[in-house]
């Protein structure tokens, strides 16, 4: 009987290491989900839209926008862009109606490298 009620409390200390390992591996993976900095061919066509700016994100830094329709590439959506440089996104707010160039990364990112109010 006292071996027992070891054995469960071994296994809920267990189940708690468990848990707090998974929860260390969380912390980690959600780290080195922060996204490395693309790789960007300057030869990869670059492509400039009209959208909406919907969001703006300081760390990662990245924009969700609604733009427009890309022919022949995507149909109008909204989505989250990063950016070539943080400090592109300085000064765009949610709201705003802008032009942005942006390019896919050889890991399929896209990419904005200018942006400015649309005119
Ligand atoms: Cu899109």
């Amino acid at each position: 009987m006292v071996s027992l009620v070891f054995l469960v409390a071994s296994l809920q200390s267990l189940a708690s290491l468990a848990s707090l390992s998974a929860a260390v591996g969380c912390g980690r993976s959600s780290e080195s989900s922060q996204p490395a900095a693309p790789t960007i061919s300057p030869t990869a066509e670059r492509r400039t839209v009209r959208g909406v700016v919907k969001a703006v994100h300081a760390s990662p830094a990245y924009a969700t926008i609604a733009h427009e329709d890309i022919p022949g590439y995507m149909k109008a959506m909204t989505m989250d862009f990063e950016v070539a440089r943080p400090a592109l996104l300085e000064g765009v707010k949610a709201g705003e109606t802008v032009t942005f160039t942006f390019v896919e990364s050889t890991d399929r990112r896209l990419v904005i490298e200018a942006i400015e109010a649309a005119r």
